[in-house]
Formats: structure tokens, sequence, C-alpha cells
């Protein structure tokens, strides 16, 4: 068992700027759990993709996709951070594979049941950590945190990862749509190593901090 000090805190654990640990993720979202649908479930891959139409695929398309485990820690924008979930799904980059987006997009907007929504690069959706979970801690996801799929996106502040996500739109180059929190003067990109917490940053990009 790694050494902890006083307040429980892994030590030689590097947390992003800013953020403070806790022994458990808080569960947290804006609005009610969504009742599960499982015969009305489909995901969404739609705007600016590269051939114009919108692809909707079935549990059984992404259940056939590689399975792949993910160790992550969360960082939430209220500046606590919980170490080492462990998700599994498949990658949002193969999805991205089954459903590219035109040339030009730098941006998916992701949504979630309930209207919930968040931007990200593509860049991001493409990290071979990113991933559609629908496991964690070798279970199925609970309703509440967020079944039966959910985005991880570990480097990123955890509002960028809905739970109860169906799906994401390419936005168009020079789109001005934006998600929940974005909407609400949080940052279009959130990475939390460059501690990208509030839109009025995104015109003075930080350093990213050394993750160790
Ligand atoms: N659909 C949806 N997903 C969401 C949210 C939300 O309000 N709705 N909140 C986000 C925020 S701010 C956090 S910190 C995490 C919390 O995840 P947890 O409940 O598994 O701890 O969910 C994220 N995903
Ligand atoms: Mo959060």
């Amino acid at each position: 068992m790694a050494e902890r000090d006083a307040t429980g805190a892994p030590l030689e654990r590097v947390l992003p700027p800013g953020q403070h640990w806790r022994a458990e993720p808080e569960v947290m979202h804006y609005g009610p759990v969504p009742r599960p649908r499982p015969d009305r479930w489909s995901f969404t891959v739609g705007g600016a993709t590269a051939d114009g139409a919108e692809r909707v695929f079935g549990w059984a398309d992404l259940e056939r996709l590689d399975d792949c485990e993910v160790v992550a820690d969360m960082h939430c924008a209220t500046r606590w951070s919980a170490l080492d979930q462990h998700w599994a799904g498949p990658r949002a980059a193969d999805v991205v594979e089954l459903a590219p987006p035109a040339p030009h997009v730098r941006e998916v907007l992701v949504f979630a049941e309930f209207g919930y929504a968040a931007n990200i690069a593509v860049d991001d959706l493409l990290s071979p950590r990113t991933i559609l979970a629908t496991r964690l801690e070798g279970a199925p996801l609970s309703y509440e945190r967020g079944a039966p799929m959910r985005l991880v996106l570990p480097h990123l502040y955890t509002w960028k990862g809905p739970k109860w996500v169906r799906g994401w739109n390419y936005l168009p180059e020079g789109s001005a749509e934006l998600g929940f929190w974005e909407q609400r003067g949080y940052h279009r990109h959130g990475d939390a190593w460059r501690q990208e917490r509030y839109a009025y940053q995104e015109n003075s990009p930080r350093p990213r901090v050394p993750q160790d």
C-alpha cells in the first residue's frame, strides 16, 4: 500500500494545480438520474461528419469494439480529485474511426440525457485513454455513476465526461455552440493539468504542469 500523509492522501502523487485529494469521488450531476431504457438506447454521431451523414450505433455495435481498461483520476472543477478509478469500455477513438469528422473539424459537443453537453477537442477524444466506460471497478456502472455509458477523459476536468452519454456532434470550424458548463463561464478546453477552469482563460493559454 502506498504511503499516505496525515490527510490520507497518497504521497508521491502529483495532483493538477489547485486540486486537493478526496478519498472517494462525490456523486455529482445537474438534474435527476435518468431512468434506464435499454430498448431505446442508441449512440449518435452527427454534425460535420466526413460524409455528412449521421451514424446511429446500438449497444451491440459498441460492445463489439475492443475493450479497454483505464485507471484514471477524477478532477472535479470544484477542486476535489479522486484517485485510481478503474474504468472499462471501448475507446472513443474507435467510434471516431467508424464515424469520422470532416477534415476541418477540431471540436465536438458531447451530449447526454436531459440535454447535458460538453465541448471537447477532437484531439482529446482521440487520446488512447479516452473511453466510453460501461464498467467501473469490474462491475457495470451504477445508474448514478452514469449507466449504461459514460465518457471518461482522464486529463480533462470531469465536467467534460458526461454520464449517460448518448453521442456527439462534430462542430464546424468557428462554431459557437457551447455545452452546459461552457455556457456558464467554464473553459472550452478544460485541461486540468493546465488549470483551464474558466472561459476568461481561453485567450491566455497556460503551460502544462508536468504529471510526474
Ligand atoms: N450527464 C451529466 N454528466 C456529468 C455531470 C452532469 O451534471 N450531468 N456532471 C459532471 C461533473 S461536474 C462531475 S464532477 C462528474 C461527477 O461524477 P461522479 O458522480 O461519478 O462522481 O460527473 C460529470 N458528468
Ligand atoms: Mo465536477
